[in-house]
């Protein structure tokens, strides 16, 4: 998702990904121990996603015009950040592979789970083009991210959900939220982010 911003701020920027072979060498010179990370200038390096995409966003406008809009862009950006720690880490983390179990998540996520944590992000946008209203802010990426990644036929949770067959469902959701599937578009087609997703390497993480 950090990248999305850069394609839309337009900024140049060199593409580190690392492959399993150069991870535990890399590991040893991090903060944290994990990435991303953030090479800025000489001597600027920033760990943690969510510092990233913050510093980034601010630096292209991304973040709203006033502390008022900042707060309400936080707010979106924290309520999906929930529905990830609480509902999509458990199954990512999960090595299970149960067929049983994978039918029950997928029923649950995309028939109760997702619609309660829509609701509000539907009855918010109401018929504003964005969020903020008419401008695009960090908000709008990350809950597009997320539909992408729960229902887009290619996203990476396919591995969590493979032989369940759940597109018909996760079609039905957003037909459910028809705000939130227009922002979906707007985004999706948004100058600089279009180009990014045609061109984006594509692997396992094709959403990013
Ligand atoms: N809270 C951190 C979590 C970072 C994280 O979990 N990074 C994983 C990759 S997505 C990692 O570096 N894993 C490799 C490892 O821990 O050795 C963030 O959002 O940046």
């Amino acid at each position: 998702m950090t990248r999305w911003i850069l394609a839309i701020g337009g900024l140049d920027y060199e593409d580190v990904r690392l492959t399993d072979e150069q991870w535990p060498k890399v590991k040893v010179t991090t903060l944290f121990g994990q990435v991303p990370m953030l090479n800025y200038g000489d001597d600027v390096v920033i760990y943690q996603t969510y510092a990233i995409q913050r510093f980034l966003a601010r630096k292209v406008q991304l973040l709203g015009r006033d502390e008022v809009e900042e707060a309400k862009c936080d707010m979106i950006c924290e309520h999906i950040s929930d529905f990830w720690n609480t509902q999509l880490l458990p199954i990512m983390m999960d090595k299970d592979k149960n067929e049983e179990k994978r039918q029950q998540w997928a029923k649950e996520l995309f028939g109760e789970k997702l619609p309660k944590y829509l609701r509000p992000l539907e009855e918010m946008l109401d018929s504003k083009d964005f969020f903020l209203g008419k401008k695009i802010s960090l908000a709008d990426l990350v809950v597009v991210e997320l539909l992408r990644i729960l229902c887009d036929s290619i996203e990476p949770m396919r591995s969590k959900f493979i032989q369940v067959d759940s597109l018909g469902e996760r079609d039905q959701v957003l037909k459910e939220f028809p705000n939130v599937l227009g922002l979906m578009k707007r985004v999706e087609n948004y100058p600089g982010l279009k180009q990014w997703l045609e061109k984006r390497p594509k692997n396992e993480d094709e959403n990013f």
